[in-house]
Formats: structure tokens, C-alpha cells, sequence
């Protein structure tokens, strides 16, 4: 009797710790992953060894670890499928991103717009890790020889450096790495409540996962709309309008053609519109809160959850990385 084993093709991503989760990270990159753990081979990871280049408060990050992995959890990644863990219990990522640092040329790097934007947004910290912090997370995905990535559109320079990358490491070393590709979702970049910048932690422009139906209202009543509007007897333009694009996202296409109609005869304002609004993101974000809740009431459900991802990514990350340094020249005995 003939037995086959299908090999399942890897996916790989990661979310930052950096804060809490908002409904840009889960638009642009929980959904898929929630997908593609279906069909895929996951790994998911919290990538606090990126986090440090914020250089942040210890207790912070740790209590970030957690929050991060729980909203993860809550949204609907299961780690009967995935395995999820935290990057630096791994410690195969920094030793792949330096063999990957050695492969990447400084012009390369130059570059990456991200590093342009977060060396401006905090000029008193602009360390080497922010610089080559593309390089990292080329190791973190080709760690696991994934072939799937599924992130938002701002992580398009940091996918191609990573293509760029293997290409030249099978290059010179022979095929070593399957080259990455990016998987979109509906929602690759969500514009943050001032109507202008890509929803981000940092930014003070998001709505956060785990936020209540009031603390989501507070926040959508400042939030931007169609600039021409200043009244509610002025007629609006949906098309224009960021909370209309969150429309896009989270309401049933029957009630947005409602809606559309009655801003663009004025019939609907803008504070009705954002309360609609804010009750179909509700509907989303409420069930994710309470799932949230009883992961934090057990911790030890969530131990053991990192600590099981954890011991299986390592195993994953080593059998690279015996072909890696064997590849390499490293660590080779007569
Ligand atoms: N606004 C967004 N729209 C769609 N996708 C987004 N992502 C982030 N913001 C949006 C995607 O979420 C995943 C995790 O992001 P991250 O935490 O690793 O890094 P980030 O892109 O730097 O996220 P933030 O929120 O902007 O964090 P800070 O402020 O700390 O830099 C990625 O797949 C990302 O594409």
C-alpha cells in the first residue's frame, strides 16, 4: 500500500506589542489569519524582539505580550490549528536575521520608507534595530519556509525587501527558501478616525479591539467625515467620507445604500450615520470582548497556549535552521 502525506503550505505573521490591538490590525491581518489557519500550516507570533526598538518600559512590553496574544486569541485564531507564541522564546529569529543581515545590501535598507516615518515620529530614538528592522522580520517568515504572509498593504516594501532577500541567499547558497507572498485581505489599509493617516497604535488615531460601545462612540463623534459637509442640511458625499469607508467594512450592503442615499440628501447626519456605525462594529467587537475577558480571567490557559506554541515553533525554526548553517558553513564537522 502506497501512503502519501500532503505537505500543508506554511503562512506566517506577526503583530507588534506595542499597544493594543485596534480594528486596523484585525481588518488588515487577524481576519486572514483566521482564514488561512483553515487551510494552512500557521504561525502566528507577537513580535516583541521589533517591539524593543520603541525601547519600551519592561512591565509595559510584558503586559502588552499578553494583551496582544489575548486579542489574537479573541479574534478567532485557534491554537488547535495555529500555533502562536512569542517571538523571543524563539531565539532562532536573531540568529537567522543576523545570517540575513549579512545578506542584505545597506542600499536596500535605505530605502524603507517605515524607518523615514518612525525615525519623525520619535527623533530622539532612532536606533540601528529601526533600521534594520526589515531584515528581522525576513528571518521571522522565512524561519518557517512560509509561502503565505498575510499583512496589510504597509508592510509592502518590507515583503518585496524580503523576496529580494532569498532570492539572493538560494542565489549564492542554492534553493534554500520559498519566496513569500503577500495575501491581502478586504481591508488592507483602514484610515485611522482623523481621516488621513493609516490606523496605528501609535498614532492615537484607532479604535481599539477591546474598547466598549461607549468608548467607541466617544471616540467615533471627533472622528472625520466629508470636509465639505459643516451642517446637517449640507449634503454629504459618501464617497469621501473615512466613516462611510468603515461603512465598507463593517454594514450589511443594504443598509449602506440607505445610507449613502440619505447623506447625500441630507436627510441622514453625520451623528446618526457614526451611531449606526458604532452598533455594527459592536456587533463585531462585542463578542471578541467577552472572549477576551475569559482568557484574562485565566492566565494559565494562556501560559500554557504560548508555551505549547512556543516549543512547537522552535522545533520548526531549528530544521531550518540546521539547513541554514549547514548551507552557510556553519557548524559543519568532518
Ligand atoms: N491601519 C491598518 N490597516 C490595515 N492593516 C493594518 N495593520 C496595521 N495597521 C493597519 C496590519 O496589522 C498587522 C500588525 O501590525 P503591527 O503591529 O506589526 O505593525 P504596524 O503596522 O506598525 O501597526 P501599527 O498599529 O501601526 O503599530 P505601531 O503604531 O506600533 O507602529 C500588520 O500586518 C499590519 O500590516
Amino acid at each position: 500500500m502506497l501512503l502519501y502525506t500532503v505537505r500543508m503550505v506554511r503562512t506566517m505573521s506577526g503583530v507588534q506589542p506595542t499597544g493594543n490591538l485596534h480594528i486596523g490590525n484585525y481588518l488588515g491581518a487577524l481576519v486572514n489569519w483566521v482564514e488561512l489557519q483553515k487551510n494552512y500550516e500557521a504561525f502566528f507570533c507577537v513580535v516583541d524582539l521589533h517591539a524593543l526598538t520603541q525601547r519600551p518600559d519592561p512591565a509595559v512590553l510584558q503586559r502588552a505580550v499578553r494583551e496582544v496574544s489575548i486579542g489574537i486569541l479573541a479574534s478567532g485564531v485557534d491554537p488547535e490549528k495555529a500555533t502562536l507564541f512569542v517571538q523571543s522564546e524563539v531565539p532562532q529569529h536573531a540568529e537567522l536575521a543576523w545570517v540575513m543581515t549579512c545578506m542584505t545590501p545597506l542600499g536596500d535598507l535605505n530605502r524603507m520608507t517605515q524607518f523615514k516615518d518612525k525615525s519623525t515620529q520619535q527623533p530622539d530614538n532612532i536606533n540601528a534595530g529601526l533600521f534594520t528592522y526589515p531584515i528581522l522580520q525576513t528571518a521571522d517568515i522565512v524561519l518557517y519556509r512560509a509561502e503565505a504572509v498575510p499583512v496589510g498593504d504597509d508592510q509592502d516594501q518590507h515583503l518585496e525587501l524580503a523576496r529580494e532577500t532569498v532570492r539572493r541567499f538560494n542565489f549564492v547558497y542554492g534553493e534554500t527558501f520559498p519566496e513569500p507572498k503577500t495575501v491581502r485581505s478586504q481591508a488592507p489599509r483602514v484610515v485611522g478616525l482623523d481621516g488621513e493617516a493609516k490606523m496605528s497604535k501609535s498614532k492615537g488615531n484607532e479604535v481599539g479591539l477591546f474598547e466598549t460601545a461607549d468608548e467607541t462612540m466617544q471616540k467615533l463623534r471627533g472622528a472625520k467625515t466629508d470636509p465639505a459637509r459643516l451642517r446637517k442640511s449640507d449634503k454629504g458625499n459618501p464617497d469621501v467620507c473615512n466613516m462611510f469607508a468603515w461603512h465598507g467594512f463593517f454594514t450589511p450592503q443594504a443598509q449602506r445604500d440607505e445610507i449613502a442615499a440619505g447623506c447625500r440628501s441630507a436627510q441622514l447626519g453625520c451623528v446618526d450615520c457614526k451611531r449606526m456605525l458604532a452598533a455594527n462594529l459592536e456587533a463585531v467587537k462585542g463578542p471578541i470582548r467577552e472572549r477576551g475577558n475569559e482568557l484574562r480571567n485565566n492566565p494559565g490557559r494562556l501560559d500554557d497556549i504560548l508555551a505549547a506554541g512556543a516549543a512547537k515553533a522552535r522545533v520548526a525554526a531549528e530544521a531550518t535552521m540546521e539547513l541554514v548553517r549547514d548551507r552557510i558553513g556553519l557548524r559543519k564537522r568532518r
